[in-house]
């Protein structure tokens, strides 16, 4: 998605949009389950439900030729970056009309015509991807910006701090978000991850903020003025997005009382829904009506139908070409 992208204030269009594009992620996750759960889908999928805020607020902020890298939890990312859902839901089936032309599957999922430069499932492993494209940005002198996604535990990678102190020393327009959704598969990150999280870019230098994963106003303002910063050669920027994640690790992770209890997760959606609040919002301010929001729903689980419609009616890449496209 692309949208206009300095202002940290928010205009109506812009505004509705967002919540547009929550609701497509949030109904695109739910049928991705549930293809798992009908053994449609080759392997299995890590679901992004409850973080939608975050992909929607930051990927609003940018430019369609700026860049992102993603995760194995990627798909909000490519679709708030721009992704079409027919062309996604082809690469979860293997499809030869998917993003990779089904080579990729869900975690490798990568988008280049709107700047998505990946999904990646090693973790933390784009953090070098999106560094080097900030450097190349420089080194070429385009103004473009990018931005690495990633969960809070890529913060046991050493490879982050790493492109972290050669982004601040050399002033690369890239942002690291930080999704912490507080578990690192079923560990609860503060077993694994010591000390202050913001600390950690400011000891580079980087300018760090912290914001509501669930507000995704508040992750578009903050995210702005990153980017704007970014984009005029102030150097790198550090957002920490906290969130959860309404199901599990992933689509397998189905009884999670031995990690986390079921209190905490009907608290989350209760009272910490990204769609909810900002649908409150909306609706506050005279933006849009329950109607509305209804339309925008009803349409949104249209285009997810079409969509799958067409990634189970497509076919899959001819064997002949197994070995095309593969790097090893
Ligand atoms: C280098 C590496 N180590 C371990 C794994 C296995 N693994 C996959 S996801 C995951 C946890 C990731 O947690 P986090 O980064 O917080 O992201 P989240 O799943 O919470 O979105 C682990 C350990 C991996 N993919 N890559």
């Amino acid at each position: 998605m692309s949208a206009t992208a300095s202002p940290t204030t928010i205009g109506a269009e812009l505004a509705v949009e967002m919540y547009r594009q929550m609701t497509r992620i949030r109904l695109f996750e739910e049928q991705a389950n549930e293809l798992y759960r009908g053994a449609k889908m080759p392997g299995l999928t890590h679901l992004y439900i409850g973080e939608e805020a975050v992909a929607v607020g930051v990927c609003s902020a940018l430019r369609r030729d700026d860049w992102i890298t993603s995760t194995h939890r990627g798909h909000g990312h490519c679709l708030a970056k721009g992704a079409d859902v027919d062309r996604m839901f082809a690469e979860l089936l293997g499809k030869e009309a998917g993003y990779c032309r089904g080579k990729g599957g869900s975690m490798h999922i990568a988008d280049h015509e709107n700047g998505n430069l990946g999904a990646n499932a090693i973790v933390g492993g784009s953090a070098g991807i999106a560094t080097g494209a900030a450097y190349s940005a420089k080194f070429r002198g385009t103004d473009q910006v990018a931005v690495c996604f990633f969960g809070e535990g890529a913060l046991g990678q050493g490879l982050v701090y790493e492109v972290m102190n050669m982004a601040s020393l050399w002033q690369l327009p890239v942002i690291y978000v930080c999704e912490n959704n507080m578990y690192n598969e079923y560990t609860h990150y503060l077993e694994a991850t010591a000390g202050d999280i913001l600390a950690r870019p400011r000891a580079f230098g980087i300018e760090a903020r912290e914001v509501d994963g669930q507000d995704v106003r508040g992750v578009y303002a903050e995210t702005a003025e990153l980017v704007e910063r970014s984009r005029n050669g102030a150097g790198p920027g550090f957002l920490l997005a906290n969130t959860y994640r309404y199901h599990g690790h992933h689509v397998g992770d189905v009884d999670r009382a031995y990690y986390r209890s079921k209190d905490e997760e009907a608290l989350w959606r209760s009272e910490r829904d990204p769609l909810a609040i900002h649908g409150t919002w909306l609706e506050s301010k005279q933006l849009a009506t329950p109607d509305d929001l209804a339309r925008i729903t009803d349409k949104a689980r249209a285009e997810i139908e079409a969509g799958l419609q067409f990634a189970l009616d497509a076919p899959f890449p001819d064997p002949s070409e197994v070995t095309e496209d593969l790097y090893a």
